[in-house]
């Protein structure tokens, strides 16, 4: 007999062919009475199919009570609650490495999307304004200092680009790490005082909620851009807005947000934001590489075997 998972939400259409082949797939996002349903057939399920968005939530998880594992389509687990996966023995897993070099590439786009204002170029363009209007003179990347907040594994690759831009590279983390060639700072607000770039890639975890507060924001300062591709809840979202509306930094480059897929509408209209609906890891090669990971540890965990890629 197949084992039944409840898949969250949709995914990739090859992931959702192969899980409908291995399991009794509940579609969760399909149904009108979730409650009534998972009342009826939650003690069969045994599996999540997730992702970082969607996590797994408090009534879902008590809904569950033969669930053995939470298998996750993304790195960041902030929506799933650990302490209490580990409480009830169960297993969580999520999709490492596999999205580095995607997250480097729209990190490193956004930034010159933002210093070159590529969106605003290409709308002038569309827009007939070429020959009519002049364009503003930009500042460029090659030469500046970046400051990397949280340089784990995408932040290392995120590193390695703007080398090649001539950046000088610093990061903030909890811990200094040995043989890098990066200066390091124990010290966020001395960090952002110092760069031109701050570029926040550190997981979303209690710890790092609000760290770039409206203080860090007036370190960084009027000539300085942020970048966030790690998570909303990092930013103090009402701060940036501010920040980014009276000059007190220059320019702000944004694939999350802090309710998505709600954007604050004064961002909207800024000519100094560039705007981006969590795409980080969107590209064909890598979402099939997480899916794939998922199908894996999944697999892994009904064999008995240990997982590939485990969180707890
Ligand atoms: C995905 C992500 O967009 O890996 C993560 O943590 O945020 C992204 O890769 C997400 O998991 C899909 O909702």
């Amino acid at each position: 007999m197949k084992p039944e998972i409840l898949q969250i939400a949709p995914m990739m259409s090859s992931v959702e062919e192969e899980l409908n082949r291995a399991y009794v797939v509940h579609e969760y996002w399909k149904l009108d009475d979730p409650a009534g349903y998972l009342a009826d057939t939650g003690a069969n399920i045994r599996a999540i199919a997730t992702d970082g968005h969607h996590g797994a939530k408090p009534e879902i998880m008590d809904a569950l009570p033969s669930l053995e594992i939470i298998s996750s389509y993304g790195v960041g687990y902030d929506a799933i609650n650990i302490p209490d996966c580990k409480e009830r023995g169960v297993r969580v897993s999520n999709t490492p490495d596999v999205l580095n070099d995607a997250m480097a590439e729209i990190t490193v786009g956004l930034m010159i999307g933002l210093c070159r204002r590529i969106p605003q170029l290409d709308a002038a363009v569309r827009a007939n304004e070429w020959g009519r209007t002049s364009f503003p003179l930009l500042s460029e990347l090659t030469g500046a200092h970046v400051g990397i907040l949280g340089l784990g594994r995408i932040g290392k690759e995120i590193a390695l680009r703007l080398q090649a831009f001539k950046m000088k590279v610093s990061y903030h983390g909890r811990n200094k790490q040995e043989y890098l060639p990066y200066d390091y700072y124990g010290d966020l607000e001395a960090m952002a005082r110092d760069v031109d770039w701050l570029v926040v890639v550190a997981p979303g975890t209690p710890e790092t909620k609000g760290i770039v507060s409206k203080q860090i924001l007036e370190a960084l300062g009027p000539e300085g851009n942020l970048v966030n591709v790690a998570r909303g809840t990092l930013v103090d979202e009402p701060a940036l807005v501010e920040a980014l509306s009276n000059g007190t930094i220059a320019g702000a480059a944004l694939d999350v947000f802090e309710d998505e897929p709600t954007v604050p509408d004064a961002l909207k209209s800024m000519e100094n934001v560039v705007l981006s609906p969590h795409q980080g890891s969107a590209t064909r090669k890598t979402r099939t590489a997480m899916g794939d990971l998922v199908i894996r540890n999944l697999a892994a965990h009904f064999a008995g075997n240990p997982l590939l890629t485990p969180v707890t």
